[in-house]
């Protein structure tokens, strides 16, 4: 059996999409393939999005398995049931781990600079031949996917592949036009219904080579300014609770922001050595928005021209 998996912490959108529509795919073209994940689903994967058709398997990896793993490809953030030396596949569009899948798995290994997975998965599902005998629910939730991960096409990773994907993806899961904003607005309503919860399922532990606060929380919602005016001391609370160099990326969709928390000054000043900022009682805005990974990008390039480089002269 391939067991299609993604991340151990928790599953977002994409991961989600991947696992399912990618084991789709492989079951279409005749490899046996289930959709398998122990982490628990965050806020981007919605109540509507939970209630599609499409969803995970019902299945225990064994002992012969081999596995794909989607939307991750760092050996240390995998699902734990997942067998390194039984990886045979990777999709995904996170930096840093290139090298290693390339040297284990050569071609097998698709880790590229797109702005969503589901687009790689997508990729796939038009070149086999089969996208029209896809599920209306896998091609929403790929469609979906790549709204999410790209915020809403506006992000800075955002490709032309991505575009035409979740084109291609949303008139074949007949999505109607407001979408986008529906999708949005329902996410940010379960953020604000379970604030802690959210920031737990979306709170990374960067590397302390990375550049980064050591935990970098993300959420992505319609209405930042709005969820930080209601939530501002519950957020510092958690996060102050949880360690002394922190930071939460609210992404704002409507006006295309980054709005980040950070109360502890090194945590303000790592940022603020990768992106201008002016911090204002714990708080700044970037426009356009900037996702974790475009941070951690430009961490590891900054770390890079410091160590990387021979002074000349
Ligand atoms: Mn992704």
């Amino acid at each position: 059996m391939r067991v299609v998996t993604s991340g151990s912490a928790y599953l977002d959108i994409d991961a989600y999409a991947c696992c399912i529509a990618y084991a789709e795919l492989l079951n279409g073209l005749g490899v046996a393939a289930r959709a398998v994940s122990s982490a628990p689903p965050n806020a981007s994967v919605c109540a509507t999005v939970l209630g599609w058709e499409a969803g995970l398997d019902d299945y225990r990896p064994q002992a012969d398995d081999a596995f794909v793993l989607v939307d991750v490809s760092d050996p240390h953030h995998v699902d734990p049931w997942v067998a390194l030396e039984r990886v045979e596949e990777v999709i995904d569009h996170h930096p840093g781990h290139e090298t290693y899948w390339a040297g284990r798995l050569g071609p097998a290994a698709d880790i590229r600079p797109v702005g969503a997975a589901a687009t790689q998965v997508f990729e796939r599902w038009e070149a086999s031949g089969l996208l029209s005998r896809i599920r209306p629910s896998s091609a929403a939730l790929l469609a979906t996917a790549i709204l999410d991960n790209t915020l809403n096409l506006t992000g800075q990773m955002t490709t032309a592949l991505d575009v035409r994907a979740y084109d291609v993806l949303a008139r074949q899961a007949g999505l109607p036009a407001d979408w986008p904003e529906r999708y949005f607005l329902e996410c940010q309503a379960a953020i604000e219904r379970e604030l802690c919860a959210s920031l737990e399922k979306d709170l990374k532990r960067m590397k302390p080579d990375s550049g980064l606060p050591a935990l970098f929380a993300q959420m992505t919602v319609w209405d930042a300014g709005a969820l930080v005016a209601r939530h501002r001391a519950e957020i510092s609370g958690w996060l102050t609770g949880q360690g002394e160099d922190w930071l939460l990326n609210v992404i704002g969709i409507r006006e295309g922001e980054s709005r980040f928390l950070a109360d502890p000054p090194i945590s303000q000043d790592k940022v603020s050595r990768l992106v201008a900022l002016d911090w204002h009682a714990g708080q700044a805005v970037l426009q356009p928005s900037i996702l974790r990974k475009e941070l951690l990008r430009l961490g590891l390039s900054a770390k890079c021209r410091v160590s990387c480089h021979k002074p000349r002269g």
